[in-house]
């Protein structure tokens, strides 16, 4: 059950591989190990975390449509590889009221051409993206000022 407490963490494709490849991009942290930091943060803030992961594009869209159905306060979106192909994600974003903010671990702006193009960003709230899983808890304390 979501309420005006919850923050809805939504992460994309490839995703639950975190930690286990590429640390050298994207950090030895896994997607539990920055679920248990979020939810630290978020118990000092009064907050609830609700993290998920899919490597599929439509429940990613559900799951947007479900944060605004159950009011969830934000969502944290790491779309992954869908933030530069998905015009579904765009839509699903400008679809509904809750605040959206895209979070990466990487600075996709400083790696290959096809990353600077985000359908993500052109509709979300806000950005954070080049710290890794500080990322995360960066857009967490900017969703619990909203
Ligand atoms: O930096 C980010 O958070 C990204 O969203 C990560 C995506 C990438 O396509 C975006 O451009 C930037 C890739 C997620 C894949 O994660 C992996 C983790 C470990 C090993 C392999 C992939």
């Amino acid at each position: 059950m979501t309420d005006t407490s919850t923050i809805l963490v939504l992460n994309g494709p490839n995703l639950n591989l975190l930690g286990l490849r590429e640390p050298e991009i994207y950090g030895s942290d896994t997607l539990d190990d920055i679920a248990g930091m979020l939810e630290d943060r978020a118990r000092e803030l009064g907050l609830e975390i609700d993290l998920r992961q899919s490597n599929h594009e439509g429940h990613l869209v559900d799951w947007l449509h479900e944060a605004q159905a159950t009011g969830a306060k934000a969502v944290l979106l790491n779309a992954g590889a869908f933030t530069h192909t998905s015009i579904a994600l765009h839509d699903a974003i400008k679809g509904i009221r809750t605040p959206v903010i895209e979070v990466h671990l990487s600075n996709p702006h400083t790696r290959e051409e096809f990353r600077h193009k985000s359908y993500v960003g052109m509709a979300a709230k806000g950005t954070i993206a080049g710290f890794g899983a500080t990322s995360y808890l960066l857009a967490l304390e900017a969703a619990a000022r909203l």
